[in-house]
């Protein structure tokens, strides 16, 4: 009977963004629009429009924990993901709970520094990553900043796609069996570089001229999260992911929902 078939389950660990942007919102979205039945453990909640984020409350780490056992001692999923984790506690407590299951594949999207450039946590949330999330990771996808935070280069260290291969090559070091370096330009193309532990992978596509843009980040890598959960290889869920947040970017470049930077469209 049509409609019967058990949906695949995926899990995002992340925060709330009130605009519906960016965080679980997006991610949540963006499981939906590609078929899979979609969880969210909250780290934080953020009070945030289109121009700001006034206000982050974090959830206590055992309340984050409680979420977790909850939803993977009886759902389980088939893939998760990590977003705005924003505390050295709550990122041990995410690995500590992730490691008493089963998660077949694990994407850790690193919230650190925001597309612009502009850092949000400093080197303790680095150093967290490093030690507890970047070792789990199926894949980790920081944008181009973060990657140099959490290889411990300078600040805008890596500019040019091949500082981001180079970057790629670094993290996978740190222990995701993958790499995907993303937010890149070059020319008229956005590139994203991916590293699997022997070759460099360079994803290219036109640079699409908007600031609507919020969220794009997420919804590549709740995209990915959802691929792997549906059995795609990583870079089939990659060239997915790209073509599904380059294709929502367009499609909502010219939206004015709020006075500054708009959400990706999810479908
Ligand atoms: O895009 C990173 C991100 C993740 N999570 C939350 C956010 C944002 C950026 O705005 O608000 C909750």
């Amino acid at each position: 009977m049509a409609g019967t078939a058990e949906p695949i389950k995926v899990l995002t660990i992340a925060g709330s963004d009130s605009g519906g942007a960016a965080g679980l919102q997006c991610d949540l979205k963006t499981f939906t629009a590609l078929g899979v039945y979609g969880m969210s453990v909250v780290t934080a909640v953020t009070a945030q429009n289109s121009v700001e984020v006034r206000a982050v409350h974090y959830l206590p780490a055992d309340f984050v924990a409680q979420q977790m056992d909850a939803v993977l001692s009886d759902y389980g999923a088939a893939a998760a993901k990590t977003g705005l984790i924003g505390r050295a506690e709550l990122a041990a407590v995410v690995a500590d709970r992730l490691k008493a299951y089963t998660v077949p594949a694990l994407v850790i999207d690193p919230v650190l520094v925001n597309h612009r450039g502009r850092p949000l946590f400093g080197e303790e949330m680095a150093a967290a990553y490093r030690q507890h999330l970047l070792p789990l990771a199926t894949v980790a996808t920081p944008n181009r900043w973060e990657a140099a935070l959490l290889a411990d280069w300078e600040v805008g260290a890596v500019q040019t796609v091949a500082q981001m291969a180079e970057a790629a090559r670094a993290i996978q070091a740190l222990g995701p069996r993958w790499a995907l370096v993303k937010g890149g330009r070059e020319g008229d193309e956005m590139v994203d570089v991916l590293f699997d532990g022997r070759r460099v992978i360079f994803f290219r596509s036109p640079w699409i001229d908007t600031a609507n843009t919020h969220g794009s980040g997420d919804m590549l890598s709740a995209a990915l999260c959802a691929g792997l959960g549906q059995g795609l290889d990583v870079m089939e869920a990659v060239e997915r992911a790209r073509q599904m947040t380059a294709a929502g970017i367009e499609r909502a470049a010219g939206w004015r929902l709020g006075t500054g930077h708009g959400p990706v469209s999810p479908w």
